[in-house]
């Protein structure tokens, strides 16, 4: 696990694949290799950039080590599908590009038999308020990674709200700077630390 965080700390897209390859042959599980070594490499990239040792295109190769891991992960992660329940329009809020924890939450989610329809980063509150007309779904996600985006979330909400459509979605919202704190304040159903919490509040919802 060590040195797969390593390579994609430093960006070794070439071997971060061959390694996720070989130990998924080996019979590592998918889930582990995202939480043990994908998240915290990410999370030593942020640590770098803080101490000023990182700039913008050592995050970037790294996001690149990352998304080619999170691509390969992505089958074996989507496995027990059972019947398709449920659906979730999902985006990184306006003004907002970081996307990979959002596509996490997709893998998990459609693994879990939720239709999901992404509509990608830097979506814009009026976005998110025609899909939901569109496609009626039963949940609504919107993930931030920027103190200043998380704003952007607070818009949606209100959008949402002021179309009339509240009451027929769910919203969860999820990222790193995003608390239950913030979650209450804005008004959304659920804040999921991560995307297995996410998963778990789609089915008990669905369960009813
Ligand atoms: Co940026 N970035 N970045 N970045 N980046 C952070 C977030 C930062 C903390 C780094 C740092 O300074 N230490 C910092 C934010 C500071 C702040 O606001 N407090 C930062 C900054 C400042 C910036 C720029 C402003 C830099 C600049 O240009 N000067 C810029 C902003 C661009 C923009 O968005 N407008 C920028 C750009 C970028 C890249 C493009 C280079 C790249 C993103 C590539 C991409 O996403 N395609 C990037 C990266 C890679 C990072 C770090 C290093 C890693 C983020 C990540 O992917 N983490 C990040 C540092 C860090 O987070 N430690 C950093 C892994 C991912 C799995 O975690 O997304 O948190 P996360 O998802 C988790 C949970 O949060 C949750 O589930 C996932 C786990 O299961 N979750 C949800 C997320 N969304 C959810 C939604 C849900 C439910 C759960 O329901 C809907």
């Amino acid at each position: 696990m060590k040195t797969l965080l390593e390579l994609v700390v430093t960006g070794n897209t070439t071997e971060a694949v061959r390694l996720v390859e070989t130990m998924l042959k080996d019979g590592f599980n998918p889930e582990a290799l995202v939480k043990e070594a994908l998240i915290p490499a990410m999370d030593e990239v942020g640590d770098l950039v803080q101490r000023g040792e990182y700039h913008i295109p050592d995050m970037l190769v790294a996001a690149k080590a990352m998304n080619a891991c999170m691509a390969l992960l992505k089958t074996a992660l989507a496995v027990v599908v059972l019947k398709p329940s449920g659906k979730m329009v999902i985006g990184t809020v306006q003004g907002d590009l970081h996307d990979i924890g959002k596509n996490l939450v997709v893998t998990i989610l459609e693994g879990s038999g939720l239709a999901v329809i992404d509509l990608g980063n830097d979506v814009p509150p009026d976005r998110f308020v025609e899909a939901i007309r569109q496609e009626d779904p039963d949940f609504v996600g919107l993930s931030a990674l920027l103190t200043t985006t998380m704003l952007s979330m607070r818009d949606t909400v209100d959008a949402i709200g002021q179309a009339g459509l509240r009451g027929r979605v769910k919203v969860m919202i999820g990222g790193a700077p995003v608390t239950q704190e913030f979650a209450d304040q804005i008004g959304a159903d659920f804040y999921a630390r991560d995307a297995t919490a996410g998963r778990e509040y789609a089915r008990r919802t669905l369960a009813g």
